[in-house]
């Protein structure tokens, strides 16, 4: 069968840490499995490159937003194929070919009659790159998804009819597997049911994005960052354009984490409904890793380097960690102590040691030819168990729950390393019983052949290194005759290395290392940075307390202006509002305005603080609008 797997295309401001190679090992993950199941599997991954948060983030650093994207972009892929992901296409949103499909998809959907011409107003959260009512906002201001403060947008754009679709949604979701985890997906439809007002799907104001089609003869306005994303899905399959690949998309599973489920589970199947798309069989929603209970991310600074742990402690044995150690779906603290106790018990003693084992015993009593012959006269049950938990584990698989899947492997495991205890083959020996001895080594040898080819998925390398010691092969032929038919098969084993090796002691200082050195220390900002930020002298012509409010005070402040600002700041604690009228105080005066409780703030007030507050003033008193420099 031909499926089709993808990662997020990752937004290129950041660098990739641990929660990004989570997803993309996932993916990889089904990938490997799916094709050792024989089917034909397409894997898209790659970076979404557009929009204003990109845009920003080129400029602070003094790039093109297209030489930035540029670096960021190889900086994922460098990764990915330094850790062997097994992707067939690397997508990239500012490629030609995806700004021809996201143009002709506008046509599409605007002849189905779903969009039109309307006027935006409201906030939008750059860093989500997401708009939100106001009766969402925290305090009237913080985004509900990240908690940073939204700008205030006016401005004129194209709307997708998202308000028509709500009904058909809600019909998909009766599919048990569309959203995975089931949890998960429960949220969605209590979105949905709270009402779907229409999209906004462009953007004016800045350039960096694909322009809409020239048909419109609307140059200024370009495409919103998440529909331009999205598509980049079938885009990566050719579509309406060669449409090459397009047969994949019959089968399609998107991974991602929960932070961009909305826009999975509610946009992307609306658009695709409007395009005539069949719609995704799954959409798998994972959780986030966190340290010390904050999500993992860049502007907490709270970030692990992936490549930084896969060095230290092998690449195999940071994937199993992964995929073990949290439940599909749940969020996860991620700690070099569990990834210890994970590779010495786990990884060592049950498997590594397991592999030594039985290469052991075949030299012994063997000369390392291994026979199952015998196995299933003396050992059906322990057999018959092993076989029906490797289904079980593969149902589990269809459910992306990893972790339980490698339990489930691990009990194999558990079957074999048990059944070398209770039966003591050398004692077998010991006592003549050759033929159940050797039974015992071929049953247990092929126990941890099931698994190798299970676990290759997870752990490529060293499952070939266990099919390599005990000279088969693992692939599709190995699946279905050991999995699949649950049949027995004759080794010849091999000394090895050991598999793992034990780790006493945490191998990294503090796995944080994917920003600049500087960066890390102090936040330095170069002088171009600081000449972005607008400092001004004004004088308060009136204060007063914000109603409501024991926090906040509102200042109408002359900033040389042709009219005096409105301010809202939150010092009603440390002066009285008559006070500070007449005064003069610095105010950063480009800060995008906000609503603070309901009130218009144009800028911010300095002010010192060491435990009380004082506000800054000059020394002498200047003209109103003096700049701060
Ligand atoms: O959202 N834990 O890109 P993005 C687990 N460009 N996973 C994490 C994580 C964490 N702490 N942090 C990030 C975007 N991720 C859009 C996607 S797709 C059409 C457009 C992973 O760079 C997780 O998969 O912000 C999350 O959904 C994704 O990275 C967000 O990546």
């Amino acid at each position: 069968m031909k499926k089709f797997i993808t990662s997020p295309i990752y937004y290129v401001n950041d660098v990739p840490h641990i929660g990004h190679a989570y997803t993309t090992i996932i993916c990889d993950f089904l990938a490997r499995l799916w094709r050792l199941q024989g089917d034909d599997v397409y894997f898209t991954t790659g970076t979404d490159e557009h929009g204003q948060k990109i845009e920003e983030a080129a400029k602070k650093r003094g790039f093109t937003p297209q030489e930035y994207a540029d670096e960021i972009s190889a900086k994922f892929k460098t990764l990915w194929d330094e850790f062997d992901i097994s992707y067939d296409c690397y997508a990239r949103t500012t490629s030609d070919d995806h700004a021809k499909t996201v143009r002709r998809a506008f046509e599409i959907m605007h002849a189905k009659g779903d969009i039109y011409k309307g006027e935006y107003e409201g906030f939008y959260c750059v860093s989500c790159e997401s708009f939100f009512p106001e009766t969402q906002l925290v305090d009237g201001e913080f985004c509900p998804d990240c908690g940073k403060s939204t700008r205030i947008l006016k401005e004129e754009s194209y709307f997708f009819r998202l308000s028509n679709y709500a009904d058909k949604l809600l019909e998909w979701y009766e599919d048990p597997n569309c959203i995975l985890p089931q949890g998960k997906k429960n949220e969605v439809i209590n979105f949905v049911k709270q009402g779907l007002k229409d999209l906004s799907i462009t953007r004016t104001g800045f350039n960096w994005g694909v322009k809409i089609p020239e048909s419109f003869n609307d140059p200024k306005h370009i495409m919103y960052v998440w529909l331009d994303a999205l598509l980049i899905y079938p885009s990566s399959l050719g579509y309406l354009r060669d449409d090459k690949n397009m047969s994949y998309w019959d089968n399609a599973y998107h991974i991602v984490g929960k932070d961009i489920l909305r826009f999975h589970a509610v946009y992307w199947p609306a658009f695709l409904m409007s395009l005539g798309l069949p719609l995704p069989k799954s959409i798998g929603a994972h959780g986030w890793w966190t340290r010390d209970g904050k999500k993992m991310s860049k502007s907490i600074g709270n970030v692990v380097n992936p490549k930084e742990v896969a060095d230290a402690y092998g690449l195999d044995q940071f994937r199993y960690f992964l995929l073990r150690e949290v439940p599909f779906g749940q969020d996860g603290d991620f700690s070099q102590r569990a990834l210890i106790a994970r590779i010495n018990s786990e990884l060592c003693d049950d498997l590594g040691n397991l592999l030594n084992r039985i290469i052991g015993m075949s030299k012994k009593y063997s000369d390392y030819k291994i026979n199952s012959k015998d196995s299933l006269k003396y050992f059906k049950s322990e057999i018959d168990e092993a076989n029906a938990i490797c289904l079980e584990a593969l149902n589990l698989a269809d459910e992306l729950a990893t972790s339980r899947y490698l339990e489930e492997l691990w009990k194999v495991l558990s079957i074999a390393n048990v059944s070398i205890a209770k039966y003591e083959p050398w004692n077998l020996i010991k006592n003549g019983e050759t033929h159940k001895a050797n039974a015992l080594v071929a049953m247990v040898a092929n126990l941890l052949a099931k698994v190798a080819v299970l676990a290759a998925p997870v752990m490529p390398k060293s499952c070939e290194k266990i099919a390599k010691a005990m000279n088969f092969e693992i692939d599709t032929m190995s699946y279905e005759k050991l999995i699949k038919n649950g049949e027995l098969i004759d080794f010849l084993a091999k000394d090895s290395q050991p598999l793992f090796a034990k780790v006493e002691e945490p191998l990294l200082e503090s796995p944080v290392a994917t920003q600049t050195k500087e960066e890390k220390t102090e936040n330095i900002i170069t002088i171009d940075d600081f000449k972005n930020i607008i400092i001004k002298v004004g004088e308060v012509l009136s204060c007063e307390n914000v109603e409501g409010s024991d926090k906040l005070l509102k200042f109408k402040i002359d900033l040389g202006e042709d009219r005096p600002r409105q301010i809202i700041s939150g010092i009603a604690k440390y002066y009285n509002p008559a006070d500070l009228v007449g005064k003069q105080v610095c105010v950063l005066a480009n800060l995008k305005p906000a609503k603070i409780f309901k009130q218009l703030s144009e800028g911010m007030i300095l002010s010192a603080e060491d435990g009380s507050l004082t506000l800054i003033s000059s020394m002498a008193k200047v003209k109103n609008g003096a700049i701060v420099g």
